[in-house]
């Protein structure tokens, strides 16, 4: 039925009641110790009201490790599901209302229907993620020796093609960003010559750059290592922005939390990029070791918290533009993939709350005068605020649940769909 939710909106309405007049209690005490610094919690919540994150499609699913994967009854295992989960999330939290699909996972006959259901469902497409970094069935040119800089011209031409068909999807479904990440390296020194493999990705991100619309950015993700583990293409920030400098104006650098060297300080990667009108878009997870895809927030909240102080930095002087496209990006290997990005959207909004209640002008004037420790207690005393009642109050004022885990759990939405979606069965262990 055409605009038919997956939830009841009245049982996530009901479910509010019993909490309203605490929520209602805590926000103005909230609001009240805000206004004594000077904040107007008012207009944080209009702006936290108005702050959107993207689901990634295949972030529905079970993701695994290189060893396995453990699938859960009823996850989604084609678009239209991971639709249907997107929409639950979304009338959740209320904060995550466009999806970014990823292709060929994510193929159908009729993107003009897919974008009418994504529609009916409350939901609409960001950026279109492409894949070369492996073989589809019956590939004519393999991808194992890298795509984009593959020493095979037909390999090449296969991934540059590839991108030019998310491009024409992403057209159809309403994107105006298609992200590029290859996994394209080496596993020995030797294997490849270091200067002639950044050539080749180089000549073929142009011809993808030069299919772009109007109005489109190529969204360049770097990554450390894996699945090459000597060398790769585009592995940093650096090489990131000298290709995407060397592309043209449409091509921006996209920051994934979690591919950095350990202890790298990301939020003045976010600076450098901003500073050069490069900064095109986010992908938020945590990370431990050398992972990549634990959940947002989970393992070093304060960080999130400071990218955010360097992003409100950077809209309050935009340069080129200030326009990045937020996304989720994690592997649930443990839990329930809507349970995880419910709590990583709050995560992610907590983070940005906080960055918005930083005095600038306190901050300002601590860093013009080199008053250390006062800039440090600027920044420490909004990231000791507890958000959540304004973040609760900005849910529930869309719609969203108080409590969108225990709201989820009460819904029994992964135990209908064990009954009725077919199982995953066990796969690779690849997101
Ligand atoms: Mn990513």
């Amino acid at each position: 039925m055409k605009g038919q939710r997956p939830l009841a909106a009245e049982q996530i309405g009901e479910g509010n009641i019993p909490h309203l007049k605490n929520l209602q209690s805590d926000y103005d005490h909230l609001a009240e110790q805000l206004d004594r610094r000077g904040v107007d919690a008012a207009a944080v919540l209009k702006k936290v009201s108005g702050f959107t994150v993207a689901i990634p499609s295949w972030g529905t699913g079970r993701g695994g490790t290189r060893f396995a994967k453990f699938p859960i009854a009823g996850e989604p295992t084609n678009i239209h599901e991971k639709l249907q989960d997107c929409a639950v999330i979304q009338q959740l939290c209320a904060i995550t209302p466009r999806v970014s699909p990823h292709f060929p996972w994510d193929k159908v006959s009729d993107y003009v229907a897919l974008r009418e259901e994504a529609d009916d469902l409350g939901l609409g497409f960001d950026a279109v993620n492409s894949n070369t970094f492996q073989d589809q069935p019956g590939q004519a040119h393999t991808y194992a020796n890298g795509s984009l800089s593959s020493t095979d011209a037909g390999a090449r031409a296969l991934a540059v093609e590839h991108n030019i068909e998310c491009i024409e999807i992403g057209r159809q479904i309403g994107s105006r960003d298609l992200t590029v990440w290859v996994g394209d390296g080496t596993n020995f020194p030797g294997q490849q010559d270091l200067g002639k493999q950044l050539d080749r990705y180089l000549d073929s991100a142009a011809q993808i750059y030069s299919a772009l619309p109007d109005g489109w950015r190529m969204l360049l993700e770097h990554k450390m290592f894996e699945p090459a583990f000597y060398s790769t293409v585009i592995s940093d920030w650096g090489s990131s922005i000298l290709a995407a400098q060397e592309l043209g104006p449409k091509a921006k650098c996209l920051v994934d939390l979690g591919h950095h060297a350990p202890n790298v300080n990301i939020e003045q990667i976010v600076a450098r990029l901003h500073r050069f009108g490069k900064l095109g878009g986010f992908h938020f997870n945590d990370s431990k070791y050398g992972d990549d895809d634990l959940d947002s927030g989970s393992i070093n909240p304060h960080q999130l918290f400071l990218v955010f102080n360097e992003l409100i930095e950077a809209e309050l002087e935009p340069r080129n533009g200030f326009d990045p496209a937020y996304m989720i990006d994690q592997s649930h290997n443990v839990t329930d993939p809507i349970e995880s990005i419910l709590s990583s959207a709050e995560a992610i909004a907590q983070c940005y709350t906080k960055a918005l209640l930083v005095d600038r002008g306190a901050l300002h004037e601590a860093q013009r005068t080199n008053d250390t420790m006062m800039a440090f207690q600027v920044l420490r005393r909004a990231y000791s605020v507890d958000v959540g009642p304004i973040i609760a109050m900005a849910r529930v004022n869309a719609g969203g649940a108080y409590d969108p885990i225990g709201a989820y759990r009460q819904s029994e939405w992964r135990l209908r769909k064990a009954q009725e979606r077919r199982s995953v069965g066990l796969g690779a262990g690849i997101v």
